[in-house]
């Protein structure tokens, strides 16, 4: 009797201690990290601890979002949906240890997020739900790409919230872009937004168990990332902007995304992003004691890795430092 008592009040302390444990998924380059990034802007005082997981070698997402590091912790090489399981338990026993308001888990653009809300179940966090992006520009025809689909559908059709992020890139009709979402995953909201410029609160706000869907078991047997192939690649040579440029103008447009931070001889560093056939390239500051490192992700059928080393070799290194 007494320890049955001793159970329950242990109970009852952990479930008033528990740390609400939040998924963001959505398919690669939707707006995942940008996100994170304006939770961590916008929202005060609130301490969030956050696991990222990343599909390739190299972790570039760490590197992005911009938070305290012991409160951040990259999982690389491979997917937690499907492997890395241990990992993610060890990183959010880690995280706990913080004593963060909340934790969030950026899953990998190619994850079966579905599966990964039941992290939310393990002691000392409460699941709070799963927020999936969709890329405005993008989302209709990669959720009737012949390879893709599949995985695209299957996020919407487990979130509780979407969020309709690029719609600055939109020019059709936006409310009839919102209705096909509803009507694709109609057990979730869908918000419109730019640059996930929303309130905080839509996020990190407390969703009870009624608000929130069950976590599931991979319905896809298949499900192992096989038709995904990663890109890696880190040097610590320099080259020039132009050649930068030149090295994008000539990638495959088979390449579903790259990012990645690129050393200039003029003694600065790019950051660098592609999403498609969009490319962002932002000034990151000075490139001393930092290396070129990217990672890109593409369909296993259409990408060789070795044609994208060969691209790099030619443009991205072997250029004198001019300063
Ligand atoms: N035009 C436009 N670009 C955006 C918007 N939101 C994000 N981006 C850009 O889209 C690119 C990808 O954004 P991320 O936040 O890194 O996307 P992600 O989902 O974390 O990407 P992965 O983790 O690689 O799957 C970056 O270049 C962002 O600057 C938006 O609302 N409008
Ligand atoms: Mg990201």
């Amino acid at each position: 009797m007494v320890s049955f008592i001793r159970h329950f009040l242990k109970l009852t302390a952990d479930l008033t201690r528990s740390v609400p444990f939040t998924v963001i998924g959505g398919y690669l380059g939707a707006g995942k990290t940008t996100l994170i990034n304006h939770l961590l802007k916008h929202a005060d005082a609130a301490r969030l601890g956050l696991i990222v997981n990343d599909f390739g070698a190299i972790n570039i997402d760490a590197d992005l979002i911009e938070s305290a590091d012991d409160r951040k912790i990259s999982l690389t090489n491979g997917c937690v949906c499907c492997g890395l399981s241990s990992g993610i338990e060890d990183a959010l026993d880690e995280i706990l240890a913080t004593g963060p308001d909340h934790i969030l888990l950026e899953a990998s653009g190619v994850a079966d997020v579905a599966v990964l809300t039941r992290y939310g179940y393990l002691q000392g966090l409460r699941p709070n739900g799963l927020i999936v992006l969709a890329d405005a520009e993008t989302v209709r025809r990669k959720a009737d790409d012949k390879y893709v689909a599949q995985s695209v559908r299957r996020q919407f059709k487990a979130a509780d919230l979407i969020i309709l992020n690029k719609i600055d890139l939109v020019e059709g009709d936006l409310d009839a872009l919102a209705e096909w979402l509803r009507d694709l995953a109609p057990q979730a909201s869908v918000v419109p937004t730019s640059r996930c410029n929303l309130p905080v609160e839509l996020v990190l706000g407390a969703r009870t168990e009624s608000e929130i869907s069950k976590p599931t078991v991979s319905d896809d047997p298949d499900h192992r990332h096989a038709s995904y192939i990663s890109w890696s690649y880190e040097t610590g040579q320099v080259t020039t902007l132009g050649n930068l440029q030149a090295f994008l103008d000539a990638l495959p447009f088979q390449v579903l995304r790259l990012k990645g931070y690129v050393c200039l001889n003029d003694g600065t560093r790019k950051l660098v992003q592609r999403v498609g056939v969009r490319t962002q390239i932002i000034d990151a500051g000075a490139s001393a004691g930092q290396t070129t490192r990217l990672v890109a992700l593409g369909l296993q059928a259409q990408i060789k890795p070795s044609d994208l080393d060969r691209l790099a070799h030619k443009y991205l290194k072997d250029e004198p430092c001019s300063i």
